[in-house]
């Protein structure tokens, strides 16, 4: 049986990049399968048999097939040599698990809201009416069908919208607390935690200038640099293939005055 590991990602962002990191972290070379997101590809007949659910990522490991995003990080983490991801005591254990689940459940689906009001809906709205309805109509799971209709079709509320940025001004605050009392988010070591906040995270000081930046938030800002400046981070971002990728540039230290 072979090991080969096969990741079926889109850009590194999000839930895609979060096993795409891990795996760098452990420094386990996987064959990348690039799925376009815009282009419906996690929809299509051939991805449906590795995940019916259709939506990225999945991984698949020898003869075994593996979803959601955390889930395959703590799978990595366990399976592969490399450095360990997840900490050793109970306590931070607790605390790595807590942050991926606040994250992952509370979080992670006002940033995707916002993004795909902002970025997803207007990138594919223009396309022919005739095959976006039927793009649509082939979405298995039904959250994801309502998600796609109304980032198409511009249908987000103006109170779900405002409730995702309330909860992304939370997030900030409760980021920045916890970064100031330890060098990484559930730990003193990086660990899947700091992967998943990365992913989540990391243009932050783009898309929220206001509340994230030097002045406000200045252990974020710190973490997320150190986080872009590991060869793991910098290998992945390099994979990416929309302009949606650049955006990692605002984290490089300017010149020292
Ligand atoms: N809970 C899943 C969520 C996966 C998910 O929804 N991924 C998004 C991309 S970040 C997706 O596939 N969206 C495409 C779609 O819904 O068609 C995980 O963490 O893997």
């Amino acid at each position: 049986m072979s090991d080969k590991v096969t990741l079926f990602h889109w850009e590194p962002n999000a839930n895609s990049g979060k096993p795409m990191l891990a795996l760098a972290e452990k420094g386990v070379d996987f064959d990348s399968h690039y799925l376009d997101l815009l282009n419906f590809d996690q929809h299509k007949p051939d991805y449906l048999k590795i995940n019916p659910q259709g939506t990225i990522p999945a991984m698949i490991h020898g003869d075994k097939v593996l979803t959601e995003s955390t889930a395959i990080m703590e799978y990595a983490d366990a399976a592969f040599d490399g450095p360990a991801l997840m900490p050793e005591d109970p306590r931070d254990r607790w605390r790595v698990r807590w942050w991926m689940k606040f994250m992952d459940q509370w979080l992670g689906p006002s940033f995707s809201m916002i993004g795909w009001s902002i970025f997803v809906g207007p990138s594919v709205r223009a396309r022919d009416p005739k095959e976006l309805k039927e793009a649509i109509e082939r979405i298995p799971l039904p959250e994801r069908r309502t998600a796609w209709r109304k980032a198409i079709y511009n249908l987000f509320s103006e109170e779900e919208l405002a409730e995702s940025r309330r909860r992304i001004g939370v997030g900030i605050a409760m980021l920045e607390e916890a970064l100031s009392k330890r060098a990484w988010l559930a730990s003193d070591r990086y660990s899947l935690a700091d992967v998943n906040g990365f992913n989540l995270a990391y243009a932050l000081p783009l898309s929220q200038p206001d509340l994230a930046n030097d002045e406000k938030t200045p252990h974020i800002m710190e973490w997320l640099r150190k986080i872009y400046e590991r060869p793991a981070t910098r290998h992945i971002w390099s994979m990416g293939r929309t302009p949606m990728v650049a955006r990692v540039k605002i984290l490089e230290r300017g010149e020292p005055a």
